[in-house]
C-alpha cells in the first residue's frame, strides 16, 4: 500500500489537504513476481497487456474495458496497426489510463473442444512476445490478465501453468530479467485468485 500527500499553497504555506491512498490487493509477492486482484486498468505500472482480438479493434472483456479506459484515440491508433496475428503483440501509447505508459496488445488462442499443442504454444508465445515488447520499449514493469480464459475459452488453470512457465523462462534468462523489475499476474475472480495463490510460490520459489 502506498501513501500519498497532496499538498496545496494558501499564503506560501505548505497545507496537507488531502490524503490518498492507492490500495494494491496483493495475493502473493515473491522477488520480482506479484498476483494482484484488480481490474487492469487501475494498476500503475509500465505496460498493461491486453488481451485483444485479431483485429485489435477492441471488444468485450479485459479488451473493452482497456479501450473504455483509454478512449477513442486508442481505437484510432489501433486502426493503423494492420491487426495482430495470434501468439504475437503489438504496442499503443496508453491515452486516458494515466497511471499506465503503454498498452501491449496481444491475441491469444481460441480453445474450441480442448486445448491443443498449438494452442499451448501461442499461448505461450503471447506471454513471452509481450515481455519481449516491453524490453524492446524500456517498459520495466508488465501486468497481464489471464490471456485466452473468458471469452476464448482456455481452461483457467492449463492457462496459468503456461503463463507462469512463459514467464519463468523469461526470468530465467539473465540478459532479459535484468531489463524487467516486476511482472505481475492481473487476478479477475475467485477461481484464478485461487489458482495462481497455488502455482507462484510452486513456480517462482
Ligand atoms: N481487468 C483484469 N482482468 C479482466 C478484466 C479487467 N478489467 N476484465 C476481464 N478480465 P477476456 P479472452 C479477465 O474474455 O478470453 C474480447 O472480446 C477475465 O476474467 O477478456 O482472451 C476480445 O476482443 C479473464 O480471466 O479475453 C477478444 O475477441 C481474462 O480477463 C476476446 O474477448 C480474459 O478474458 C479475447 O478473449
Amino acid at each position: 500500500m502506498r501513501q500519498t500527500t497532496i499538498t496545496s499553497f494558501f499564503n506560501n504555506q505548505k497545507v496537507p489537504t488531502k490524503k490518498i491512498v492507492i490500495k494494491q490487493n496483493i495475493i502473493v509477492e515473491i522477488n520480482k513476481v506479484k498476483v494482484i486482484a484488480d481490474d487492469i486498468t487501475k494498476l500503475k505500472v509500465d505496460a498493461i497487456v491486453n488481451a485483444a482480438k485479431k483485429s485489435l479493434l477492441g471488444g468485450g472483456g479485459v479488451d473493452g474495458a482497456i479501450h473504455r479506459a483509454a478512449g477513442l484515440e486508442l481505437r484510432k491508433e489501433c486502426r493503423t496497426l494492420n491487426g495482430c496475428k495470434t501468439g504475437e503483440a503489438k504496442i499503443t501509447k496508453s491515452y486516458n489510463i494515466e497511471t499506465v505508459k503503454a498498452i501491449i496488445h496481444t491475441v491469444g488462442p481460441i480453445v474450441y473442444d480442448c486445448v491443443t499443442e498449438e494452442n499451448r504454444e501461442k499461448l505461450y508465445d503471447c506471454y513471452k512476445n509481450s515481455l519481449i515488447t516491453a524490453v524492446d520499449n524500456r517498459l520495466r514493469s508488465i501486468a497481464f490478465p489471464s490471456i485466452s480464459t473468458g471469452i476464448y475459452g482456455y481452461p483457467k488453470y492449463d492457462a496459468a501453468i503456461i503463463a507462469t512457465q512463459a514467464v519463468k523462462d523469461f526470468l530465467d534468462d539473465e540478459k532479459q530479467s535484468k531489463k524487467i523489475d516486476e511482472v505481475i499476474f492481473v487476478v479477475f475472480g475467485e477461481e484464478d485468485e485461487e489458482i495462481y495463490k497455488e502455482l507462484i510460490p510452486n513456480v517462482f520459489s
